[in-house]
C-alpha cells in the first residue's frame, strides 16, 4: 500500500515537472518579447532630433530663430550648435541648428546623427548655382551616411523673398546633375583606396543610371521658404507630420 502511494507521489511530481516546462518556456519567451519591444521603443523614442544642416550662410540660424521664437535676428556665422524644443500640441521634437562652416560641420553632424529623426538641408536659393559643387558635396555626404538612412530629408530652398531666388524644381534638377559628378569622383577615390568598412558612406542611386533623388533610400522633398518673411508654414507642416 505504502509502495503504491510512493509511486503515485513520484508520478505526480514527474507530471508537474513536465507541466511546468511549457509554462516556463512561455514566460521566458514573453520576457524576451517584452524586452525587444522595450528596446525598439526606446530606440525610436531616442530619435527625436530634426537636424538643420547645409552650407554656411544658407540661413539655418535664421530659420531656427523664426520657427521657434518668431525672430529674424542679425546672425553671425555659428561656431557651435543651437538646440531648441519644437512643440505642437502634445507632440514635440528637438530642433538642432548645426554650424555650416566646413571645419566644424562634420563634427557636429556626427554628434547628432544617431539621434536624428529627420534632416532639413538648407540651401541658399540665390547662390545655389554658383556654389553647386559644395552644396552637392555636402548633400551627398548627408544622404550617404549609414546612420541616417531612415531619416526623411527636406531640401529647404531658403531666401525666396529675393527675386533672384531659383525655384525648388530648378534647384532639384541642377543638384541631380551635380550629384552625378560627386558620385563618380567619390567612387574613383574609394576604388583607389580599396577600403572595406561597414560604416563607410554608401554609393548613392542606381548603378549605371543618372542620379535621381527618387533612387535614394530616404524620402527627399524640395520646398521653398523665406526665413526673413517668416514664410515657414510648409516647413512646420513637414515637421509636424513627423512628430
Ligand atoms: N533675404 C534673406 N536673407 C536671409 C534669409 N535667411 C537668412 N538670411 C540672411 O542670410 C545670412 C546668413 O544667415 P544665417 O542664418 O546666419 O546662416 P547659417 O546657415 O546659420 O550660417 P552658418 O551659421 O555660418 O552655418 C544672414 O545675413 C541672414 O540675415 C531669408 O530668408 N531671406
Ligand atoms: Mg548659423
Amino acid at each position: 500500500m505504502d509502495k503504491m502511494n510512493e509511486n503515485t507521489r513520484e508520478n505526480t511530481e514527474n507530471l508537474s515537472e513536465l507541466n511546468m516546462t511549457p509554462i516556463l518556456l512561455a514566460a521566458v519567451l514573453g520576457f524576451v518579447i517584452m524586452a525587444i519591444i522595450l528596446i525598439l521603443r526606446k530606440r525610436s523614442l531616442g530619435r527625436r532630433d530634426f537636424l538643420l544642416t547645409g552650407l554656411s550662410e544658407s540661413g539655418k540660424s535664421a530659420i531656427f530663430m523664426q520657427i521657434l521664437y518668431n525672430k529674424f535676428p542679425n546672425t553671425l556665422t555659428s561656431i557651435t550648435e543651437n538646440v531648441g524644443e519644437y512643440r505642437s500640441g502634445r507632440s514635440s521634437g528637438r530642433l538642432i541648428d548645426i554650424p555650416g562652416h566646413y571645419r566644424v560641420r562634420n563634427k557636429y553632424f556626427d554628434q547628432f546623427k544617431h539621434s536624428a529623426k529627420a534632416i532639413i538641408f538648407v540651401v541658399d536659393s540665390v547662390t545655389v548655382q554658383k556654389e553647386v559643387r559644395d552644396v552637392a558635396d555636402v548633400l551627398y555626404s548627408v544622404l550617404a551616411d549609414v546612420a541616417t538612412q531612415s531619416c526623411p530629408v527636406l531640401v529647404l530652398c531658403n531666401k525666396h523673398d529675393l527675386s533672384t531666388a531659383k525655384g525648388a524644381q530648378v534647384i532639384k534638377s541642377i543638384l541631380e546633375k551635380e550629384m552625378n559628378i560627386v558620385r563618380s569622383t567619390r567612387s574613383r577615390k574609394l576604388q583607389s583606396v580599396g577600403e572595406e568598412d561597414a560604416s563607410k558612406p554608401l554609393c548613392l542611386g542606381k548603378e549605371g543610371k543618372d542620379f535621381e533623388f527618387s533612387h535614394v533610400q530616404q524620402n527627399v522633398q524640395f520646398i521653398e521658404c523665406s526665413a526673413k518673411e517668416n514664410q515657414l508654414n510648409n516647413l512646420s507642416d513637414w515637421i509636424e507630420r513627423l512628430l
